[in-house]
């Protein structure tokens, strides 16, 4: 049997924004749709996904956003919430990055966790702690597609969190590290932009992850073996800029990007 089709509301929403994402050109937060609720607003990230899958994208993930009260503060919510990671999004540790094919990206550091074994999100008895095989730092660009970050709460969700790219560095096993309250500092080109520490991501970065299964048995979401979850930030996000990008997390490990101003640029690197 195929899925039930998306209402026009939400097809035509993942329309503007998957358009404003390929074309790196902003909308106007009003632009196109009225009012969406938070289960459009994920119908309209599931159709989001639909689209990259069609051009070849996979699905290798999941991110949550707005996990700790800097960033709840930064951007004026109050409510945790999941985006889809494909493989289109992903940049290798120490890769490059060109700036043109994004709109105004910001980067922040995280904390990623990578799943062992195919995951029943819809199972309320879940441990999903369980599944985790591998803790590595991250970064993540955000790259609201909304003109100036401004959205609501539905609206942000809709355009997938605002996710953009990730990169992740070693990952180290679970029982090798201690999370708890380590100092997370994020550099370019050697300057600390932004510092804080896993504590800023709901107490500890293995909160984070009973609030994923219940936000991805309510919303239907995936997660298969193999998974990468992007458990937060742990500082504001800071405007991308040219140059080596580095997140550092005490007892963890860190992970780099180069981030260059075109992808002539980076093609040549
Ligand atoms: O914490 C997050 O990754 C949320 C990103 C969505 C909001 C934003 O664009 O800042
Ligand atoms: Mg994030």
């Amino acid at each position: 049997m195929s899925a039930p089709e998306a209402p026009a509301l939400v097809t035509g929403a993942a329309e503007v924004l998957d358009t404003a994402q390929q074309s790196a050109t902003p909308v106007r937060t009003t632009q196109a749709w009225p009012e969406l609720s938070l289960e459009e607003a994920y119908a309209t990230q599931a159709a989001l996904l639909s689209r990259r899958r069609a051009r070849g994208e996979r699905a290798v993930g999941l991110k949550l956003g707005f996990t700790s009260e800097a960033k709840m503060r930064q951007m004026g919510v109050d409510e945790l919430i999941v985006g889809r990671l494909t493989d289109a999004m992903q940049v290798a540790d120490g890769g490059a990055l060109a700036l043109d094919a994004l709109i105004h990206p910001r980067v922040e550091p995280e904390v990623a966790f990578l799943v062992g074994t195919d995951v029943d999100l819809a199972n309320p008895a879940l441990d999903l702690a369980d599944s985790i095989v591998g803790v590595a730092a991250g970064l993540e660009i955000i790259d609201s597609r909304y003109d100036g970050f401004r959205f609501d709460l539905p609206r942000v969700v809709a355009d997938n969190t605002s996710a953009a790219r990730f990169v992740v560095g070693p990952w180290r096993g679970l029982d090798e590290v201690d999370l708890d309250d380590q100092a997370v500092t994020m550099r370019i080109d050697g300057e600390v932009v932004a510092s804080g520490t896993t504590a800023a991501i709901l107490g500890h970065p293995l909160r984070t992850l009973p609030r994923l299964a219940a936000l991805g048995r309510r919303f239907g979401l995936q997660l298969p073996a193999g998974s990468v979850v992007l458990a937060g930030a742990a500082t504001e996000a800071v405007a991308l800029r040219p140059g080596t990008v580095s997140a550092e997390v005490a007892g963890l490990g860190a992970v780099e990007v180069s981030v260059v101003a075109t992808a002539g640029e980076r093609s040549k690197q």
